[in-house]
């Protein structure tokens, strides 16, 4: 990286699901006025930039990210005014605020979509993606992320029309040039309105190629017009324009795409959101089929990553998300110990086993890595999984297709919801716990839209910043203001020790000037103290930092994860 470093090489994101963070209103769902209530929560954390997911006007086929108008907010959420008077509380408070931005699709409710299915003549009609049957079917064998064909028959124009997601979630013809235009503009009217910025969709599906027959992703998710796309919206959108983020989304991205995508030389993105690392423990067919937790595989994995994009492009750093279980139930101490055997993933283990230094370990290893660290609601007071144990728990379109689709198949109904315990979107989705009163921990006075999950009462925010410096809280701002403050946490270069090692993650990050010293993290991902191996455990100096205090001897304790100098 040549000159000064752009300003998010030193910023980490907080991640807003506003559905499930606070309700201002009584109804139950999560709105901006409960946002705007609970933004010192967000601030005390040290974070420069919220990232807020869909509150534009949506049907809710798929929580927001079916978009009706992308101009307005949904009344679920709110009002724009409201809106404007979030997004000045959040500037007042010196972080920036970017928009999550759904343009791969729109809703089938949005007046665009709607045109396009009055007539084949309707200019609109081209801003969507249209084709004949083939011998009476489908024209290829796409399939929706969320199950079925890709395809759905409109009557109306005889014909089928493509969606990559739900059918109330019809893709967008990125080839038309007028709906190009449209997006552009609307893009520019919100950062004139004042935000800050765009987490972008599936951003790389958005060029694609339907005339090829298979069901192979590569037809839609990495077409060589995606680059020409993004060039076009840095110039008609980002250009000239500073201080601002873009992240794209892109399931199926490789290494060597992202660091495309992320050159600056380029005009595309800042960075991406791979998929690597948390599509490594799905199985062979779904990511509902589970592969146990392979430590040395992760580490590999990430390690990979932070060499590819060590000259030229930049990492987002993240566990979990809006579409991802909790870190805590999927890599921690839980989740270990069902891999070795002690009982099947989503089941039996205990989630509350080593909870709080799981999650303090788990985001030690995150933020210490080079990149943007974004951290998701919830997993800085260390939440667990939902633990629903009936169907009608489940509110994510993805988990009820699939549970439906399987059982029909022929799946034992326990074992369907074990897979879904462990895998579900749902399972990052219940409400923020603010503190134990009834009926929903301060998320709300009436019943929530879903559960609050197995944590509640027990895990709670209050609880959390109660226990002062051994809080998850306490010590994801602590990881926070060492990449403020460190320049080698923000440049250094990475390299992995110990790769094949089952139970350890330990690696350095070192200045190539020599300005400040090198660090070195190790975590022991194990519920037994692990004697350090000699050639990194005889250069560990001072302690910079560990989740559980001052060490008491040169082993790590389970679960222990610490910031040394290192030489
Ligand atoms: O997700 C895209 C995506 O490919 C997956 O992460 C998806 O959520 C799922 O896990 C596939 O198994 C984005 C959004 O983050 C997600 O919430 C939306 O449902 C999806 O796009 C469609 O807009």
């Amino acid at each position: 990286m040549t000159g000064p470093e752009p300003w998010w090489t030193d910023a980490v994101v907080y991640q807003v699901y506003p559905r499930s963070f606070a309700d201002g209103n009584g109804d139950g769902v999560g709105d901006l006025a409960g946002i705007r209530q609970h933004l010192d929560h967000i601030a005390d954390l040290g974070v420069d930039v919220v990232w807020l997911s869909p509150v534009y006007r949506s049907p809710q086929a798929d929580n927001g990210y079916d978009i009706s108008d992308y101009e307005d907010i949904d009344p679920l959420f709110g009002t724009i005014d409201e809106f404007d008077a979030l997004l000045v509380e959040v500037h007042r408070r010196g972080m920036k605020l970017v928009m999550d931005l759904v343009v791969n699709h729109s809703s089938d409710q949005h007046p665009w979509f709607q045109a396009a299915k009055l007539s084949r003549a309707c200019p609109k009609h081209d801003w969507y993606i249209w084709r004949a049957p083939v011998d009476g079917h489908e024209p290829n064998e796409w399939r929706s992320a969320f199950g079925g064909p890709a395809w759905t028959w409109d009557p109306g124009t005889g014909q089928y029309y493509l969606h990559m997601f739900t059918p109330q979630q019809p893709d967008l013809n990125w080839d038309n040039p007028d709906m190009r235009a449209a997006v552009h503009a609307m893009m520019n009217g919100w950062l004139d309105r004042g935000v800050d910025g765009f987490r972008m969709d599936v951003i790389n599906h958005i060029a694609k190629d339907p005339e090829a027959l298979s069901d192979g992703s590569a037809a839609y998710v990495m077409q060589p017009r995606v680059h020409d796309h993004l060039q076009e919206m840095h110039e008609r959108v980002f250009a000239g324009r500073d201080a601002m983020l873009t992240v794209g989304e892109m399931p199926g991205v490789t290494v060597q795409d992202a660091a495309l995508f992320t050159d600056p030389d380029r005009h595309e993105l800042d960075m991406v959101f791979q998929f690597e690392h948390v599509g490594l423990d799905h199985g062979p067919t779904t990511k509902f089929d589970n592969r146990p937790f392979d430590l040395p595989v992760l580490k590999a994995s990430l390690a990979r990553w932070q060499t590819a994009l060590a000259e030229t492009g930049w990492n987002s750093l993240y566990l979990a998300n809006h579409d991802q279980p909790r870190p805590v139930s999927r890599f921690g101490a839980a989740a270990v110990a069902a891999t070795a055997g002690a009982a099947p993933p989503g089941s039996g283990a205990d989630p509350f086993a080593f909870r709080y230094e799981s999650a303090t370990l788990l985001a030690t290893v995150l933020h210490l890595h080079r990149g943007t660290p974004y951290v998701y609601q919830g997993d800085e007071i260390g939440m667990v999984n939902a633990g629903f144990r009936t169907i009608d728990e489940y509110r994510d379109i993805e988990s009820l297709n699939w549970y439906r689709g399987a059982v029909g198949r022929g799946m034992p109904v326990a074992e369907a919801l074990d897979a879904l315990a462990f895998r579900s979107r749902d399972n990052a989705r219940t409400p923020i716990p603010w503190d134990d009163s009834e009926p929903a921990g301060g998320f709300s006075s009436t019943t929530p839209w879903i559960g609050m999950g197995q944590g509640w009462p027990a895990v709670t925010v209050a609880a959390d910043r109660a226990a002062g410096d051994r809080s998850v809280f306490a010590h994801t701002r602590r990881l926070i203001d060492l990449r403020h403050t460190s320049r080698t946490v923000r440049l250094g270069a990475f390299e992995l020790l110990e790769a094949d090692h089952p139970s350890l993650w330990a690696f350095t990050r070192s200045l190539p000037d020599e300005s400040e010293p090198p660090l070195a993290v190790v975590a022991n991902l194990s519920s037994s103290a692990l004697e350090l191996p000699e050639d990194v455990g005889s250069h560990l100096g001072d302690l910079v930092l560990g989740n559980l205090g001052v060490p008491e001897t040169g082993a790590l304790r389970p679960w222990e994860a610490r910031v040394h100098a290192f030489g």
